[in-house]
Order: C-alpha cells, then sequence, then structure tokens
C-alpha cells in the first residue's frame, strides 16, 4: 500500500516521514518529482487539494500534500498562502528578514503556522487544518527547523521553534497536527 508524498520540500518531506512514520505501519510514503500545478487557490487548503490532485493524477497513487505558512494579525494574515515567495524568492532567510522588516516595532506580534493537508485518491478528496498560535521574535533564534522557525515563538515559549529538537516540534506543530488528523482517513480509503 503506497502513498506519494506530494511536496517538493525537503524539510516537509523529513518532517513527515517522522511525524506520520511511526503510526504509518505497512503504508509506504514514496516521494513525488512530478510537474509543480499552478498554485493559484486563495486558500491553504485549495492550494494543498491542488498540489495533492496533480500528484494523484500524474502518478496514479493515492496522494497527500501539505500546504503552508505564517499568518501575522498586524500584517492582516500576511504572508499566509505567499510565505514561500514572501521575498520574491525561495530564500527562507530573505523571508525572515523581509517578514522582521515589515513588522518593525509593531507591538502586537501574535501569528500564527498554519497547514492545510489533503488526500485525494479515485473520487475521494479530504482536507484537515493545523494551526499552531504563537508570535514573532524581534530577531532570530536557533537553528533548528526552516523557513520562519528562527523568527517564530509558539504559545507558551520563551525562544523559537527552530529552538526545539524535530521530536519537540513535531509533537505539537501545525503541520503535525494537520496530517494526524487526516491519517484516520488516509488508512479507510486505502484498505
Ligand atoms: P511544496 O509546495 O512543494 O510543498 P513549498 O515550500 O513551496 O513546498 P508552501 O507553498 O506550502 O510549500 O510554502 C510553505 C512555506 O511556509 C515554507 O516555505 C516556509 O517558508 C513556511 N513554513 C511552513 N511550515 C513551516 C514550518 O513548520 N516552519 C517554518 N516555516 C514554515
Amino acid at each position: 500500500r503506497r502513498v506519494v508524498l506530494a511536496t517538493h520540500n525537503a524539510h516537509k518531506v523529513e518532517e513527515l516521514r517522522k511525524i506520520l512514520g511511526l503510526e504509518l505501519g505497512d503504508i509506504e510514503l514514496i516521494g513525488y518529482d512530478g510537474p509543480e500545478p499552478v498554485e493559484d487557490g486563495v486558500t491553504f487548503a485549495e492550494n494543498a487539494l491542488i498540489k495533492a490532485r496533480a500528484a494523484h493524477r500524474h502518478t496514479g497513487l493515492p496522494a497527500l500534500a501539505d500546504d503552508s505558512g505564517i499568518s501575522v494579525d498586524a500584517l492582516g494574515g500576511a504572508p499566509g498562502i505567499h510565505s514561500a515567495r514572501y521575498a520574491g524568492t525561495r530564500d527562507d532567510r530573505d523571508n525572515r528578514m523581509l517578514l522582521l522588516e515589515r513588522l518593525g516595532d509593531e507591538r502586537d506580534r501574535s501569528a500564527r503556522f498554519e497547514c492545510a493537508a489533503a488526500f485525494v485518491t479515485d473520487g475521494f478528496e479530504h482536507v484537515e487544518l493545523g494551526i499552531w498560535p504563537g508570535r514573532v521574535l524581534r530577531e532570530e533564534r536557533g537553528t533548528n527547523g526552516f523557513g520562519y522557525d528562527p523568527v517564530f515563538s509558539p504559545d507558551g515559549m520563551d525562544g523559537s521553534s527552530a529552538e526545539l529538537t524535530p521530536d519537540e516540534k513535531n509533537a505539537v506543530s501545525h503541520r503535525s497536527r494537520a496530517f494526524r488528523a487526516i491519517l484516520p482517513t488516509v488508512r479507510e480509503h486505502l484498505s
């Protein structure tokens, strides 16, 4: 029983293998290097479905996809679905620096990581959402994780999510919430 993981982001693949690894049992996760669809949805859920549909169409296998990002209240929810290319390229550091610059001295630093997990197989589609609330720091901290982790401080923590070990992050992150929530549905539709 095989499921294709419809992401080109190596950091996501690494996290998802760990998040799903323990609970997948006999399900095998296959990487995906097929064509990337145009992500022209306006929500995380729509874009996750677009990616999962494309991978399912291309491989014929049941497909899982992740669409995620950081939404900052004082910026009206930006960068949101545009998180990966906020600064115009896919450079994580440029994206973080632009976020700190745009937020400046703003006192309301509340933000959340969001993740939509989509599952698509023949005649069936399903999406689950995961949220990880916190705030944007004033400077980078930590070197683990990827993307905006060095500038994101989860609620209940002083430091950043880049100071968590992979296991600590996976126990509570937006990604792990969304994918743990979708797993029972994936199982049902593979048997
Ligand atoms: P795929 O579309 O191939 O899956 P992508 O990186 O383009 O890869 P997204 O459009 O979903 O994926 O963008 C996600 C971006 O949001 C990612 O590049 C990071 O900048 C940010 N992000 C998402 N989850 C994160 C996390 O756990 N920690 C830090 N940043 C995260």
